[in-house]
């Protein structure tokens, strides 16, 4: 089953949007199999951006990637990397459409509240990053028979 890796980054807990942005994906028919809410290190940080280490944002996104709590989560489903990156809308909120999560609650690219997987391939890589196997859970939804 397809997995990918999401993190509401410090702006969306601090302003109260972890409640919302969850529903969205739950509503949407996709399985939380991971969730917590944690400090980032600076080292996770920077591994986790390694592939914008040259970008002149790269300092500002490490400091505000660790300057508060993080909620980081495993989501599962049929296209859920893919699905999830729509759900989130463009990089910069400015041109992200209404109703996804950073055109309904961002106006600024340094502040766009979630991080999502970008391909299935950075998705495992990212998951084995944040997660241990055993904080991951497997479990069917009661209703994935009809829906499915
Ligand atoms: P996405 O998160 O939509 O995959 P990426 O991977 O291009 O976007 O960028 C990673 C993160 O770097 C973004 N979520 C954003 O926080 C930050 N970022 C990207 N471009 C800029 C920029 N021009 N100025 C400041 N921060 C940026």
């Amino acid at each position: 089953m397809e997995r990918t890796f999401l993190a509401i980054k410090p702006d969306g807990v601090q302003r109260g949007l972890v409640g919302n942005i969850i529903s969205r994906l739950e509503s949407k028919g996709f399985t939380l199999v991971g969730l917590k809410l944690m400090n980032v290190s600076r080292e996770l940080a920077e591994q986790h951006y390694a592939v914008h280490k040259e970008r002149p944002f790269f300092s500002g996104l490490i400091e505000f990637i660790t300057s508060g709590p993080v909620v980081a989560m495993v989501w599962e489903g049929d296209g859920v990397v893919a699905s999830a990156r729509k759900i989130i809308g463009a990089t910069n909120p400015l041109n992200a459409e209404p109703g996804t999560i950073r055109g309904d609650f961002g106006v600024d690219v340094g502040r766009n509240l979630i991080h999502g997987s970008d391909a299935i391939e950075t998705a495992q890589n990212e998951i084995n990053l944040w997660f241990k196997e055993e904080e991951l859970a497997s479990w069917e939804p009661s209703l994935m028979s009809w829906i499915r």
